[in-house]
């Protein structure tokens, strides 16, 4: 097994997390380097690409032995979760980032043996703080979450999902979808999974549906869910592997099993 200080790695990481987003903060009105990914609408700034790197050189310099998993390229080639892994998004929500300059986070989480032990998920504006050690609850800034209401049904509830989803579409079944709409209260998309999987910890929202999230869209949110009592898994009941893009659903238990009773979630992906 492998050897892992929990608290020290966590107050190491609070640091470098506060630092990267102050400097993301003051730099907030400076012009951008837009570029695209793999579609126009796939956004990546230069300041992505710098607070990767920040990242990276603190954590080889501090942790010969942890590797990386990262969104953009400063990271390692990891195929497993043996050992200490950080798994890190420098901006999640690039788009927001670029239009709306708000509503974007950092999300930093480490693994150990394929265990998500810290989370923290930074919504840089509003200089809001989401984090978690495993077992230790998840706080907002220093105020401890409550655990998820154990009696709310889908008609109660708010749904959040890309509302794309809802409209004929070749990748998605999107008539379970537009079913599901339909029976909940409200859908929200806010544009940055990392701070969804918060909302739902803050008990906000109440479930969340995405097809193709990364990694390090989700690990340092599903660390900081799971201690309310959320449950995060595949669309298909399976495990997330945290090594590749897997189509996820999150929620109360309770809910998730509501969700699934109403459509079958197998036939989403
Ligand atoms: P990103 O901003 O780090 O790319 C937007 O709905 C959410 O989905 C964001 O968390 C965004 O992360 C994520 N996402 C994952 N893959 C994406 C892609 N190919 N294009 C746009 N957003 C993506
Ligand atoms: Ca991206
Ligand atoms: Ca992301
Ligand atoms: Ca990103």
């Amino acid at each position: 097994m492998t050897q892992f200080d929990q608290e020290s790695i966590y107050q190491q990481a609070k640091e470098w997390v506060l630092e990267a987003g102050a400097i993301i903060r003051s730099s907030i009105d400076q012009p951008r380097e837009v570029d695209t990914k793999e579609n126009a609408n796939d956004l990546v700034t230069e300041m992505d690409k710098q607070t990767e790197e920040y990242f990276a050189k603190a954590i080889r310099s501090t942790y010969q032995e942890h590797r990386i998993l990262s969104e953009e390229g400063f990271g390692d080639d990891v195929q497993d979760l043996d050992g200490v892994v950080w798994i890190i998004d420098p901006i999640d929500g690039t788009m927001n980032f670029v239009h709306q300059k708000q509503t974007f986070a950092i999300s930093l989480a480490v693994f150990c043996d394929g265990v998500g032990e810290i989370g923290f998920v930074y919504d840089v504006m509003a200089d809001c703080l989401y984090h978690a050690k495993k077992g230790q609850g998840a706080y907002k800034n220093e105020k401890k979450l409550d655990p998820l209401p154990e009696s709310k049904t889908l008609e109660e509830s708010l749904l959040m999902l890309n509302t794309i989803w809802c409209t004929p579409n070749k990748k998605v079944a999107d008539e379970p979808i537009r079913d599901l709409v339909q029976t909940v209260r409200g859908t929200r998309s806010y544009g940055s999974a990392a701070l969804e999987f918060c909302y739902l910890a803050e008990g906000i929202v109440d479930s969340y549906i995405s097809f193709k999230l990364q990694p390090w869209d989700i690990a340092a949110g599903v660390v900081i869910f799971k201690e309310v009592g959320g449950v995060t898994s595949q669309t298909t009941g399976e495990r997330l592997t945290f090594l590749h893009q897997d189509p996820i659903v999150s929620a109360h238990p309770n809910l998730i099993n509501a969700i699934s009773d109403y459509i079958e979630l197998k036939y989403l992906i």
